[in-house]
């Protein structure tokens, strides 16, 4: 097997809005490399890069996938990401093990919502980019509008280093500004550069080169001199510009046609970083970050950055390596569990297939399978050096559905399935809503758990029905309250007795529930006491208004008798049950709801669009805070209103917003909206 140094590596990134082909250019780039020997489409379900049925039949990707290919005796492992931003947990955890990206761009479409949120995700991770301006075949192609919105929407540094020739149906090839060549066809031939395009060749390569020029003192001296420029000093100025994100060069081509591909694998080649460029985040002593220069000598450190669950193929591993080494039939320490873990045989990844290997060094991405201890995040080093990668962080969930299993087989199989499926994308969450008894899942839209749901019956056979959650309502009472409650039973033999006097009083939100025993005299005797409070406690569970939670009430038991022989701890308990829900319904009770503080970050011409749309769903808006074009609003809104707020957001706004939400606090329900709530678990009960 060859062994790649960190210079022999490339790891990079595509990222688009969906559907700009990034799939497809994978496809085209392993095929031109020779990785591959038939070039599949999306359309035919086909492609290396979405294997898995789901994406077949949806025809999106939707997860990530490693493609690695070789070109030039470099090593590029291409990660195809999904577009979809249901999906953006995968597109995370893909940029966090890349050292470069490609963001592809419908030369139809221009710039897109995806597109600027995918720039933003790679500044944020400070990657040295490449745009592919890609399906210059197809209908309403423009080069020089999309340059151009690139231009005005992310600067200036957006510069050409091809130039397409011919549009459209005419779409022929590519003109490369640096070595002042033109290849048409496919697979590409050299030949003329087309003498209408003379003028735009010159003036767009003279951006080039003084870009290129301007990261190096000597090089700059020389241009202003009047000097020209040789090729290697032109494509090592580049790479410098590129590397520090002072120039993003701009490529064209088609995926469909693989038309420009080749040139593509070649910028990649030359002018984005290798593992060696970019040091590793680690967390060092104290918790702090700090980081390390990667070696290929030093103990290993890997990190884990996905993690897939399959009936069959069992559980994979998707591992990057920063430092050293990972051999094939070893054994590491799980730095972030502090537990050993056996490693089995190593692969190499290439959509589905695997190739195993016996070892993968640093700089490198690979899999395993049937790991036991270890979860996306985890970093694999040695026992006598340990060292954690700072994790992935990814997004948290705001969108949740409760699952209900179809069959009584199903139910039993709902919970290992749904640990598995949380396990495989960290977007995913399940919890057991005590308060409602239902199993909700939480992720970040419809379609994730649509997915989600589709992956359980057909991974693992189990069917499960979505429904939107109840929420938790509570109930409480508004005035203090006095009740009395006798429990008495004359049968044949031996009767029943048990006589209860409480007094209940209003607590502030959130103080939950108390009980107090204020008995004086003996009229109930002490080792009755328990089986009173058991009562009320076991009576708080269901409210007098529509059987929810009692909470925020103080029970304080101040009277009562007993009988010598009929008494009995049941029947206290009885009588205390009783009294509580005599005394609720005189205590005026009411229906408490969830409210949720919500931070929605969205451009500032939508604000009064959301503010409009968050009035019609009884919001209170706290604050907003215009920054830079974008307006956070910040409200509390009950949660009743919000729990398909992902999909309104995404309808107002074509998904240019965002947003969090958390828990704030219980609040008095509405009347009218009591009323509804009431008969509608009155119809639930008949
Ligand atoms: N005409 C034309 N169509 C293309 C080209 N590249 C991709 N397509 C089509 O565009 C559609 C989407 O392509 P994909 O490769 O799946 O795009 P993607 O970016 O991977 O999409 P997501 O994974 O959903 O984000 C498919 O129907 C492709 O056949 C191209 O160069 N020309
Ligand atoms: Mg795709």
């Amino acid at each position: 097997m060859k062994q790649y140094g960190l210079e022999d590596i490339r790891n990079v990134v595509l990222l688009s809005h969906c559907g700009a082909g990034k799939t497809s250019a994978a496809e085209a780039m392993l095929f031109t490399a020779g990785a591959i020997n038939r070039l599949g489409k999306v359309d035919d379900g086909t492609t290396t890069s979405d294997y898995d049925p789901d994406e077949v039949k949806r025809k999106i990707s939707l997860s990530l996938t490693m493609l690695p290919c070789e070109w030039k005796d470099t090593k590029i492992n291409l990660i195809d990401t999904p577009g979809f931003a249901d999906f953006v947990g995968e597109v995370k955890a893909a940029i966090r093990v890349s050292e470069g990206a490609v963001i592809v761009v419908c030369a139809a479409s221009g710039v897109e919502v995806g597109t600027e949120q995918v720039w933003a995700y790679s500044e944020e991770a400070n990657l040295p980019r490449l745009i592919f301006v890609n399906k210059m075949d197809r209908e309403n192609a423009d080069f020089n509008r999309t340059v151009e919105e690139l231009r005005s929407r992310f600067g200036a540094k957006c510069l050409p280093l091809q130039l397409p020739i011919g549009a459209q149906s005419d779409f022929q090839g590519v003109v490369d500004l640096l070595t002042m060549k033109a290849y048409v066809g496919s697979p590409a031939k050299e030949a003329e550069i087309p003498s209408s395009l003379q003028s735009q060749v010159e003036s767009f390569r003279e951006k080039l080169v003084e870009a290129a020029a301007e990261v190096d003192d000597t090089l700059i001296e020389k241009y202003l001199g009047g000097e020209e420029l040789s090729l290697e000093e032109l494509s090592g100025g580049l790479r410098q510009a590129v590397t520090t994100g002072k120039v993003v060069p701009v490529l064209v081509g088609s995926a469909l046609q693989n038309r420009g591909t080749a040139l593509l694998l070649d910028a990649m080649h030359s002018y984005l970083p290798s593992p060696k460029e970019r040091d590793v985040v680690i967390i060092g002593a104290a918790g702090k970050q700090e980081t390390i220069a990667p070696s290929q000598d030093a103990p290993l450190a890997a990190l884990v950055f996905k993690t897939s669950a399959d009936p069959y193929v069992g559980k994979l591993t998707y591992f990057r390596v920063y430092n050293g080494a990972m051999e094939s039939n070893s054994q590491v320490w799980n730095a972030t569990q502090g537990e050993t873990e056996r490693i089995g045989q190593l692969f190499v990844m290439r959509g589905k297939t695997q190739e195993p290997v016996p070892q993968l060094r640093a700089g490198d991405i690979g899999a395993v399978a049937k790991l036991n201890v270890t979860g996306t995040g985890d970093t694999l080093s040695s026992r006598d050096k340990p060292v954690k990668i700072a994790p992935i962080v990814f997004p948290k969930p705001i969108f949740s559905e409760a699952v209900y299993p179809k069959t009584k087989a199903d139910l039993d199989k709902l919970g290992a399935t749904l640990a598995r499926l949380a396990e495989e994308d960290l977007t995913l969450q399940v919890h057991r809503d005590p308060d409602t008894n239902e199993t909700v899942i939480l992720g970040l839209g419809e379609t994730q758990i649509e997915v989600a749901a589709e992956k359980m019956l057909r991974k693992f056979g189990v069917g499960v029905e979505l429904s939107t959650p109840r929420v938790p309502y509570k109930e409480t009472i508004t005035i203090p309250a006095k009740a009395e409650y006798k429990h008495k039973k004359q049968t044949g033999g031996h009767g029943q007795y048990g006589h209860v006097l409480l007094e209940l009083e209003p607590l502030p939100r959130g103080s939950g529930n108390e009980f107090t025993d204020k008995i004086v005299g003996g009229s109930i005797p002490k080792n009755y006491i328990p089986a009173v409070e058991k009562g009320v406690n076991e009576a708080v569970h269901e409210g007098v208004l529509a059987r929810y939670p009692v909470v925020d009430i103080k029970t304080r038991l101040y009277d009562g008798s007993f009988h010598p022989v009929d008494s009995s701890e049941i029947c206290f308990k009885i009588a205390g049950a009783g009294a509580l829900k005599k005394g609720l319904s005189e205590g005026q009770p009411i229906l408490l709801e969830p409210i949720m503080n919500i931070r929605v970050t969205v451009p500032e011409s939508y604000t009064g669009d959301i503010i409009a749309d968050l009035n019609t769903k009884r919001a209170r808006v706290q604050g907003m805070s215009p920054e830079g074009g974008t307006n956070v609003i910040e409200a509390q809104v009950p949660l009743a209103e919000i729990q398909r707020y992902v999909i309104d957001l995404k309808s107002i706004t074509q998904g240019r917003a965002s947003y969090t939400m958390d828990f704030s606090h219980y609040e008095e329900t509405p009347p009218h909206i009591t009323q509804k709530i009431i008969a509608a678990r009155q119809a639930e009960k008949t």
